[in-house]
């Protein structure tokens, strides 16, 4: 059994991480059982979620646990793709974890009415006078990574027209397919599925989701995601409807 350490879902999202979600949509493509374990942040290997631990051994990064997915378990994430195909497949979903989700990140964490709304949740176990410290700290160190990534220094509006530009990219190569790739899911719809669900998510007032809302079919995308891997989870992203 392999064991996906994870925040746990919030904001109406299976995973307050999307590359949490992610995973866990591997997981589910490759019908692999898994367990969730909401205890492992404090001993992730590279400090960040998610990892997993398969049979006693321990893969952090989302890119590294499909290869490990790919390598032990004979998975084939992008069967019938041509070499083309998975070159793209590769670009949009570099496009999407290391440009859009720092956008995303921008949004949530340092516009205050959706911090309120949002990552101010995850501190809420913490005793009062202890969270008084820990909250702006978080805060600031976020504000850090931005900085170091690069996003964070953008103006408001630069940082808003390259989340849109991405989403616009993601939303024109989709077009009128099922998946991003074609009639079938591969696994780059791992990686879209969770950061476009992540950016429709209604918890949140951004430009990005705005962006997001007025392609038709990425609503519709989601939708059909959800349908497929949470089919349980009819709220997810408000999309479902739309499938
Ligand atoms: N490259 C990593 C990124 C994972 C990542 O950024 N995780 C974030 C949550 S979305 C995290 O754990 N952040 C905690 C921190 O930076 O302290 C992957 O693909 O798994």
């Amino acid at each position: 059994m392999i064991t996906l350490y994870a925040f746990g879902p919030q904001f109406s999202l299976p995973d307050a991480s999307p590359f949490v979600t992610k995973v866990e949509v591997l997981l589910k493509m490759a019908k692999l059982p898994y367990e969730i374990d909401l205890k492992g942040f404090r001993k992730a290997p590279k400090g960040k979620l998610p990892y997993i631990k398969d049979n006693g051994e321990l893969i952090a990064d989302s890119t590294f646990i499909r290869r490990h997915l790919e390598t032990k378990h004979k998975i084939d994430f992008d069967r019938g793709l041509s070499a083309e195909q998975k070159a793209i497949a590769w670009a949009f979903e570099k496009l999407t974890e290391d440009n859009l989700y720092w956008a995303i990140v921008d949004a949530r964490w340092l516009i205050d009415a959706n911090f309120d709304k949002g990552p101010r949740k995850f501190f809420e176990t913490i005793p009062a006078p202890v969270r008084a410290f820990v909250v702006p700290m978080v805060k600031r160190q976020v504000r850090k990574h931005l900085h170091a990534q690069g996003m964070g220094r953008h103006s408001r509006a630069e940082i808003e027209e390259l989340g849109k530009k991405g989403l616009d990219a993601i939303a024109t190569f989709l077009g009128q397919k099922s998946f991003l790739m074609g009639a079938e899911p591969t696994g780059v719809d791992a990686t879209i599925f969770a950061f476009v669900a992540g950016a429709l998510c209604p918890e949140f007032d951004t430009p990005v989701r705005t962006a997001a809302e007025r392609h038709d079919n990425l609503r519709r995308y989601v939708g059909r995601m959800t349908a497929r891997y949470y089919p349980d989870r009819a709220e997810l992203a408000g999309c479902k409807a739309a499938a």
